[in-house]
């Protein structure tokens, strides 16, 4: 089953004539609503990785890290080939999918990814996963994964845990209700003089914040379509969905917001993911595919909460400008490989949130991350009509102290509107997406209006615009995997000083493109360094106190070097070894007396 990529011009021209059709009463609902199909449950990802596991076991481990709050397994899978060193001991890549809960794309890009490596016999994929360890967990918040496919579907990020977000004592006493019968929970908006909304005037399926400066007044306010089930005069207060996981990890947590719960790893999801990356020191960058890009809009950080009176913490919360450097680098690749699919490299992007796993992997786990939305809406191509209109600076009318609205004759060239765009890419691809705003009565009495986009949209484009997003991704996956340091000793010698007495020098270096540690671990320094170290074998006294030297972190062609003087007859041995947690470990033994 494949959601209708295009539909006649005929059923688009009356789709877009009946939206714009506004104060319409009662339309019919002709439009089939968008299923979703393309996408898997939890369960269906559960019963695939379990056997690819079995298919695969010289490559895929799977393993449960723990249960989200409503009792479904949070999957692990580890990724590796044979090689000289143990999975767990080289330089590893995390990828970290969907612990937001609405963001299935990354979920499908987690399990690309997972295939394609399993599969391949490609020789370059083969050479990756016998000096690399790529940890992937696909489906980290899985209560809120399946609600794509509940109904009525409703966009959710909670897990199934129970919250009573307004404190009145109830849980989940005033949901969402799906009011026009469509399946969806969509918009509901309300006529109020004192309300902050009005009608786009460009576009009248689409609700506007009313713009105080140019003299505009609200006119409606919205909220999730639905009635007040517990008749306290508030719409929708406390409905589906638990505290959200992607909200309840330490960086950054927002303290005052209840769906991020009552501690930071109160959720099993953060908490579980938490232990699982903490468990492997050996990894070295991460990627959350989730709905921030932080290659196409670079991460901000977030604002440091301090309690009137209290000192500020010392904690970090904006990114080294070394870290946002190798960002931008990779953001350029990517961009190109973007352009080269014919994916959109110039359209909008979120921040990740506050409290975010992202945020966290870079934050307090301390290595560089990357969190990526897989695929967004392209830039909304400029109305043809205006294209020959000259390019004016958008502020000329807005100072022009003309208390109207907007000047009609001047369309904004603002390209960065996300939900434009949006829109206009689902007026032309998925216009099932866009639902007619309808009249309706409430039990109260109050007429409103519900419509507005399905809140998935966004998110889940069908398989067949998604697949060459997988692609890309799973391919800069493999590409930033193949640029992780790896530490090497690039070169030994022992020099007789006479009386067995010998002069050892050691120089470590690495290979790979990424530096050893991200530029925050070694301010944070939450990472061991890297250490280069003499063990003399048996029969040498080591004459020098300090055995080994250290280095906060290691960047391409960037070197640590190691003197040591020691005693001992010609033909005995001593090991030298340069070693780090997640930039792997390279050991050497000097016999004395023999050339290098
Ligand atoms: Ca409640
Ligand atoms: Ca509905
Ligand atoms: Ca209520």
């Amino acid at each position: 089953m494949v959601r209708p990529l295009k539909r006649s011009a005929l059923q688009l021209s009356l789709q877009l004539s009946l939206s714009l059709c506004i104060g319409a009463t009662s339309l019919p609902s002709f439009a089939a609503s968008p299923s979703y199909s393309d996408y898997r449950s939890f369960e269906t990802i559960e019963k695939q990785l379990q056997s690819l596991a079995q298919k695969y076991p010289e490559r895929i481990k799977l393993q449960s890290v723990g249960k989200s709050a409503g009792g479904r397994s949070l999957y692990f899978v580890q990724i590796a080939g044979s090689g000289k060193v143990t999975a767990d001991k080289r330089p590893a890549l995390f990828v970290g999918a969907n612990i937001a809960g609405f963001h299935h794309a990354g979920s499908e890009a987690a399990m690309h990814l997972i295939n394609t490596l399993a599969n391949s016999n490609e020789k370059k994929v083969e050479e990756l996963l016998s000096k690399r360890t790529i940890y992937v967990a696909p489906i980290l918040n899985p209560d809120a994964h399946n609600g794509l496919f509940a109904t009525p579907r409703q966009l959710r990020a909670g897990n199934d845990s129970k919250l009573d977000r307004d404190l009145d004592g109830l849980v989940a006493e005033d949901g969402a209700d799906d009011l026009d019968g469509n399946g969806i929970i969509t918009q509901m908006r309300i006529k109020d003089p004192s309300g902050d909304m009005i009608i786009d005037p460009k576009d009248p399926r689409r609700m506007i914040k009313a713009d105080v400066s140019k003299g505009e007044r609200g006119t409606h306010r919205v909220f999730i379509e639905g009635k007040d089930d517990d008749k306290d005069g508030v719409y929708n207060e406390d409905g589906i969905g638990g505290v959200h996981p992607d909200r309840n990890f330490p960086a950054g947590f927002p303290v005052a917001d209840t769906s991020a719960g009552a501690w930071p790893g109160v959720t099993p999801e953060a908490k579980a993911t938490m232990d699982a990356v903490l468990s492997h020191k050996n990894i070295a960058m991460a990627v959350v595919f989730g709905p921030a890009n932080q290659l196409l809009s670079a991460p901000t950080g977030f604002d440091r909460i301090t309690p009137p009176g209290a000192t500020p913490a010392a904690e970090a919360n904006k990114l080294e400008a070394d870290d946002l450097k190798v960002l931008a680098n990779l953001g350029d690749a990517y961009k190109k490989s973007l352009d080269q699919a014919g994916l959109d490299s110039k359209r909008s992007a979120k921040q990740t949130g506050k409290g975010s796993l992202a945020n966290w992997l870079y934050f307090h786990y301390g290595v560089q991350t990357i969190e990526l939305d897989v695929w967004g809406a392209p830039v909304a191509k400029a109305a043809a009509p205006d294209a020959n209109a000259a390019p004016a600076p958008a502020s000329v009318a807005s100072t022009s102290g003309n208390a109207s609205r907007p000047n009609a004759a001047n369309p904004s060239a603002k390209t960065s509107d996300a939900e434009k765009d949006l829109i206009s890419y689902l007026s032309a691809n998925a216009p099932e997406s866009i639902i007619a705003w309808k009249k309706i009565k409430l039990p109260d009495g109050t007429e409103v209006e519900v419509g507005g986009l399905d809140p998935y949209a966004e998110y889940a484009p069908t398989a067949k615009v998604l697949e060459p997003a997988l692609k890309v991704h799973t391919e800069q996956i493999l590409n930033w995997g193949e640029k992780l340091a790896q530490l090497e000793i690039l070169e030994t010698k022992a020099v007789a000083k006479g009386d067995d007495v010998w002069q050892i020098t050691a120089i470590g270096g690495m290979q790979g493109e990424f530096p050893t540690h991200s530029k925050l671990a070694t301010r944070m320094r939450n990472k061991l360094p890297v250490r280069l170290e003499m063990r003399p074998g048996k029969g040498v006294t080591a004459l020098t106190l300090n055995r080994a030297a250290t280095v906060e972190r290691l960047e391409p062609a960037s070197t640590i070097k190691g003197e040591w003087l020691v005693k001992g007859a010609a033909g005995s041995t001593i090991t030298v070894g340069l070693w780090t947690d997640q930039a792997g470990q390279a050991l050497t033994t000097i016999t004395l007396g023999k050339a290098n």
